[in-house]
């Protein structure tokens, strides 16, 4: 019920990395009852059983803000087709891409999917997260969509991970509406919202806008039904090019637009007025081996707050580590290691619409990551490595 961590190197993501040498965190139940330094730890916190890290450091738990992480099957086989030479139409034909997953995703049951899924979070948590988003936008049904969305809210009963979900029906136009993407949203979409919502299941609303799958014009009728259900938006902007979805977004108060390969001047500025997070998706541009990157220095002279995650998906980002997310963010973005680790903890919180995690500070939940590290940059700077030495979730330290 209390916990008193001392001996701790604290990245508290208060103020930058808000570091505090010789750290001492005192819990209570779930929460975060005292933060400070070692030698000034309040008398009846002394009293409470004590952990103590050997100097190690600890942040708050990662916050993965972006995945797909539920899906049927996988395209390992289209990855070694395309890498002999296969192209687009050829992948296509054989059943890849995006439909090869609607199909199996469709053809797999809900236990099927958290079987397939849960593996999977295990990695993200093995890496640190605590807490993951999860999108449906692979059953492009009424009755898939909300089958995903179930599944996602499964994840949080069978994992000591806190799960937010987002409906993202419009991800892509399946081929019985090739063509019709209007009647896509009306017919399905938002059916799918309604229906999924009035059971509880959705945290979020998202699209993917963009030439291969929606346009803003698209997209105003579904985003109109999430604000009538009180629901924020979030949106898969600007990726591949430049359709001003991020404008649309922040018009919207949206929460967040990720990817932003493509964004432009007057995105920035919208983005910035309306508070609204950019979430930058390394594993996805790496894997589609782009090449026009996001515009880092633009988002953050305008004072954009930024967000990384991983967009686990089985097509453009098959990738479960969110350190990972963090050196690709620092190495193709060139952002700072100090902005890297905001993106996994108090910014990523903030594309979810968190307030009370992402910091170590009184109040805030108790969850906690630590690492056999020094300092906060050796997240970022190990490639692939998984310095996680322990987690705390809740208040308790997983064993
Ligand atoms: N952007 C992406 O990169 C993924 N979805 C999206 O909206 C691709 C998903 C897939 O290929 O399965
Ligand atoms: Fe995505």
């Amino acid at each position: 019920m209390s916990l008193l961590l001392t001996d701790a190197t604290l990245a508290t993501m208060t103020d930058g990395y808000g570091l505090i040498a010789d750290g001492a965190v005192a819990i209570v139940g779930e929460r975060i009852a005292w933060v400070g330094p070692q030698s000034a730890i309040p008398a009846p916190y002394q009293q409470f059983p004590k952990e103590h890290f050997g100097g190690r450091l600890v942040t708050p738990g990662l916050i993965d803000c972006h995945t797909h992480v539920i899906f049927g099957g996988d395209r390992a086989a289209e990855f070694e087709m395309r890498l002999n030479g296969a192209s687009y139409e050829e992948v296509a034909r054989a059943g890849g891409g995006i439909l090869s997953t609607v199909k199996a995703t469709r053809a797999a049951s809900e236990a099927d999917l958290l079987a397939a899924a849960l593996p999977r979070v295990d990695q993200m948590i093995a890496a640190g997260a605590t807490v993951i988003e999860v999108k449906s936008g692979y059953g492009l049904t009424v009755a898939d969509e909300v089958k995903m969305l179930r599944v996602a809210r499964g994840i949080g009963r069978a994992r000591r991970v806190h799960v937010v979900t987002t409906h993202l029906a419009a991800h892509a136009v399946p081929p019985e509406f090739k063509g019709r993407a209007a009647a896509y949203i009306e017919e399905v979409a938002i059916p799918s919202l309604r229906a999924a919502h009035a059971e509880g299941l959705v945290d979020h609303v998202d699209a993917f806008c963009e030439g291969i799958a929606f346009s803003p014009d698209e997209l105003r009728p579904l985003f109109a039904v999430a604000v009538q259900l009180g629901l924020p938006i979030k949106l898969h902007a600007e990726q591949l090019s430049d359709l001003k979805g991020a404008v649309m977004a922040a018009k919207h108060g949206a929460l967040s637009a990720d990817h932003l390969e493509y964004l432009g001047a007057d995105g920035v500025a919208a983005m910035a007025a309306a508070g609204t997070v950019a979430v930058i998706l390394p594993g996805a541009f790496y894997t589609l081996r782009e090449t026009h990157a996001p515009p880092i220095a633009a988002l953050r002279a305008a004072g954009v707050r930024m967000a990384v995650a991983t967009d686990m998906n089985p097509g453009s980002s098959p990738i479960a580590s969110l350190p990972l997310a963090m050196n690709m963010a620092c190495t193709l973005f060139r952002l700072t290691p100090e902005e890297a680790l905001c993106g996994a903890t108090v910014h990523a919180c903030a594309a979810l619409g968190l307030t009370d995690r992402g910091r170590i500070a009184p109040g805030q939940r108790a969850d906690l990551c630590i690492w056999e590290a020094r300092h906060p940059a050796e997240l970022s700077y190990r490639i692939g490595a998984t310095p996680l030495h322990s987690r705390i979730f809740g208040g308790e330290i997983d064993r």
